[in-house]
């Protein structure tokens, strides 16, 4: 989010500084692991639409900027059963914005998706503009362009503190280097948002979620992006999974639990290390589900989601300090957005307020409901 706003920022030709508390495109907060969901039958809220609508173009322009592959439309699957909320939802997203989209039932899914196991239950939701980003090269493309467009990048400078008057138009930030002073600021904290914005109250909960690859059985082919889509799955006990193809050449597929599994956890206790229950855990649902799937797992590595309680972003004006905007509590979905979050970041630091429709991300909705002063309730 932080490398797309200051792209963003520097394309308006705003003077730039970027401050990394880690090296470029780092490991350790959640924008690591190759690959990374988009789609646009949004099941979580049918708001989330036109946002990743655009981001697709924002996608396709930073793409041809940076002359790299960075999006690839595979196809994606949101499979579950008729009475659960993931397909019920994509479909109610995807009719309520005109999305081109299928409902497939288990035949037609055992038919043109030979991989997957699915139940005589199981339905889905099939969109073909669904598919993959990468995280990694896309954070290096969003560096490189702002570069390139004359920002200021400076990485190893941890933010602790920062400061802005109420209707001031100078902030300032502290790193252990020496202090800067801006006439914005813009805060992409991810993991580290609750220790930057603990002014703000926010109930964000940081949790540990394991990306797991694993060697397909048989070998790669059935799982080549031109046959198996992204998808995401909810099984009966309502414990979602999702998968990849298997990426760039790559002999191996990524799996992992979503909205499942996750440990409390913050950015100094994270457990790194990745124990083999776990990986039998999420192994027991592939055998069911995808059986070619459940082979070794050759690979696994930890990474955060900060998450919400509704699961929805933050994404405003800061309340109090009009020359801050903030961004956080992705909650696990927010990468495929980050083009759109950095255009808009953009708009809440040069003009206070964006066209696109944030209402939903507004850190309004987490305060205390105010007193009756009659009854006290
Ligand atoms: O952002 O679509 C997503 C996603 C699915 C699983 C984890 N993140």
């Amino acid at each position: 989010m932080g490398s797309a706003a200051a792209y963003a920022l520097s394309l308006r030709g705003k003077r730039v500084l970027g401050l990394e508390q880690f090296s470029p495109a780092h490991a350790l907060g959640s924008s690591h692991g190759e690959s990374r969901i988009i789609r646009q039958a949004y099941f979580e809220d049918p708001a989330y639409v036109p946002l990743v609508l655009r981001a697709y173009e924002l996608w396709e322009g930073l793409e041809r900027e940076a002359g790299d592959d960075l999006l690839s439309l595979t196809g994606g699957l949101m499979l579950g059963s008729e009475s659960g909320e993931l397909v019920a939802r994509s479909v109610r997203s995807a009719r309520s914005h005109d999305l081109p989209h299928e409902v497939l039932d288990h035949r037609e899914l055992r038919r043109r998706f030979p991989a997957l196991a699915p139940a005589p239950h199981t339905v889905a939701l099939y969109e073909r503009r669904a598919g993959f980003v990468r995280p990694e090269r896309s954070v290096m493309a969003h560096l490189s362009r702002a570069s390139e467009l004359g920002a200021d990048l400076r990485f190893e400078e941890p933010v602790t503190r920062w400061e802005a008057a109420p209707s001031g138009d100078r902030v300032e930030v502290e790193p252990p280097k020496g202090t800067y002073e801006a006439e914005r600021l813009v805060i992409c904290a991810g993991a580290w948002a609750p220790e930057l914005l603990t002014d703000l109250g926010l109930p964000l909960e940081v949790e540990r979620q394991v990306m797991y690859w694993f060697e397909p059985g048989g070998g790669v082919e059935p799982f080549l992006p031109e046959r198996f889509p992204i998808f995401i799955w909810e099984p009966d006990d309502g414990n979602m999974f999702y998968a990849f193809p298997a990426v760039d050449g790559g002999e191996t597929v990524k799996a992992a639990f979503y909205r499942a599994g996750g440990v409390p956890c913050t950015p100094r206790t994270i457990d790194r290390e990745v124990r083999e229950g776990e990986i039998s855990r999420l192994r027991g649902y592939l055998s069911e589900h995808v059986p070619a799937l459940a082979g070794r797992c050759v690979d696994a590595r930890a990474c955060m989601y900060t998450n919400t309680p509704d699961l929805d972003f933050v994404l405003a004006p800061h309340p109090e300090f009009e020359a801050v905007a903030v961004a956080a509590g992705f909650s696990g979905h927010g990468y495929k957005f980050c083009t759109v979050v950095g255009e808009i970041l953009a708009d809440l630091a040069t003009e206070g307020s964006t066209e696109h429709p944030i209402g939903l991300f507004s850190p309004a909705r987490f305060a205390p409901e105010p007193r009756d002063a009659a009854t006290g309730n």
